[in-house]
């Protein structure tokens, strides 16, 4: 079997999305996720001009010598442009690996580990009442374990709250929006949330936040240490982690479990965070972090040092992200909790799937290969808009991190 055709398919069924297909000389295809939100469009020429054309005539079925290909020769290694491109090779080689066999994805990686996935959805509002309401709605769905986020009194707009309560769309216009944040309102203010959810609902559920790269290590510390009697599945991203080493002042404050690594690329950019055991979660996802191929290698590194997985899973991780994820999960043995951001029906009719909900777990299905297709008749129909995501300023105007 060799690789006949390779296609980059850009659709906006109501946000971006990226998607790489591999067609055979036999007929069978598969396809992966390439969307990196924001800048799209760069991953796109990259798989168009650097990828496509070097992978024709390849043997599908040689799914590890094609990542070491292209992650060793391109000379310029690592990059969310570059680990996004491998990802939706990996993603798609795998899904034909799977078609071929006439086996799930998940039975190929070594079988279920368990029976199903448990997955976390997000409350959010724009006040504490709201977010309790959002809260009470994802338990009535049936959700073991719920992000919440809320509104900050003085502050316009919060990361993680949204205009329409089951989406959340951050990546709003063709300029970046401009926010203002305030470190001190937001400590002063989330405290008082998770003591009012831990009030109304008790302790039956997993209740996580994330703080999206906001703070600075001390300051991390001390929110993890004034959240400690609400018991937090997780804290995520307190900080950005480009310093790793920065986590040790973290972990020296609080008990509160630390989740961190949706933004990152590749195994050394948590090499020292899971060494250390300085967090207990790693995010990463098949999409940005070179696909099922790369991510089992940070998955099973972390089993060595207690850490667990927390997959990234957010609307834009289209449902190819998804579905290939919800393999690995099935799979994975220190599996923790996966982000489940549902997409919209727009999104959904794009990319018809396999996998499904119930009770507060995802199944990634019995179809061959990872399940998830993409309907290119209706993709056609939904062409790309220009987005990027939001900045952030301090109150005197300085720049931080959104
Ligand atoms: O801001 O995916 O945990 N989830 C997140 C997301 C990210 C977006 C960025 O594209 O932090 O909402
Ligand atoms: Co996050």
């Amino acid at each position: 079997m060799k690789i006949s055709a390779c296609r980059v398919i850009v659709c906006s069924p109501g946000r971006n999305f990226v998607t790489l297909m591999i067609e055979t000389d036999e007929g069978v295809h598969g396809i992966g996720d390439a969307t990196l939100n924001g800048r799209e469009l760069s991953v796109a020429a990259y798989l168009k001009e650097h990828v496509a054309p070097a992978l024709i005539g390849r043997d599908p079925a040689r799914i590890e010598d094609i990542w070491q290909y292209l992650y060793r020769g391109a000379y310029w290694r690592r990059g969310p442009v570059t680990m996004s491109a491998i990802a939706a090779v990996d993603t798609a080689l795998w899904d034909i690996k799977g078609k071929v066999a006439g086996l799930p994805l998940y039975q190929l990686l070594g079988g279920a580990s368990r029976d199903g996935v448990m997955v976390y959805g997000h409350a959010n509002g724009n006040d504490i009442a709201q977010t309790l309401d959002e809260v009470a709605r994802y338990a009535g769905l049936g959700y073991k374990a719920i992000r919440a986020q809320s509104g900050i009194p003085g502050l316009a707009s919060t990361y993680g709250v949204s205009k329409d309560r089951m989406y959340y769309e951050p990546a709003d216009a063709a300029i970046a929006t401009e926010n203002i944040w305030s470190t001190a309102k937001y400590l002063d203010h989330v405290p008082k949330l998770f003591e009012a959810i831990r009030s109304r609902f008790g302790f039956e559920h997993h209740i996580l936040h994330d703080v999206h790269h906001r703070l600075t290590p001390i300051e991390a510390g001390r929110l993890g240490k004034s959240l400690e009697p609400y018991r937090l599945f997780w804290m995520e991203d307190p900080t950005p982690a480009e310093n790793q080493e920065g986590f040790r002042i973290i972990r020296q404050h609080t008990v509160t479990p630390i989740a961190v690594g949706e933004v990152f690329n590749t195994i050394y950019d948590c090499q020292t965070l899971i060494s250390e055991q300085l967090i207990d979660f790693i995010r990463t996802t098949v999409v940005h972090a070179g696909g099922i191929t790369h991510l089992r290698r940070i998955a099973q590194l972390a089993e060595l040092y207690h850490v667990r997985t927390g997959s990234h899973g957010a609307t834009d991780l289209s449902p190819v992200c998804m579905g290939a994820a919800l393999h690995f999960d099935l799979w994975v043995h220190n599996f923790g909790i996966q982000e489940y951001m549902r997409h919209t029906p727009e999104t959904d009719a794009v990319f018809p799937h396999a996998y499904s909900f119930k009770d507060g777990y995802l199944h990634p299905g019995e179809a061959p290969g990872h399940g998830v297709d993409i309907d290119e008749t209706l993709a056609a129909k939904h062409p790309y808009k220009s987005s990027a995501l939001p900045v952030n300023r301090l109150e005197d105007g300085s720049m931080w991190n959104w």
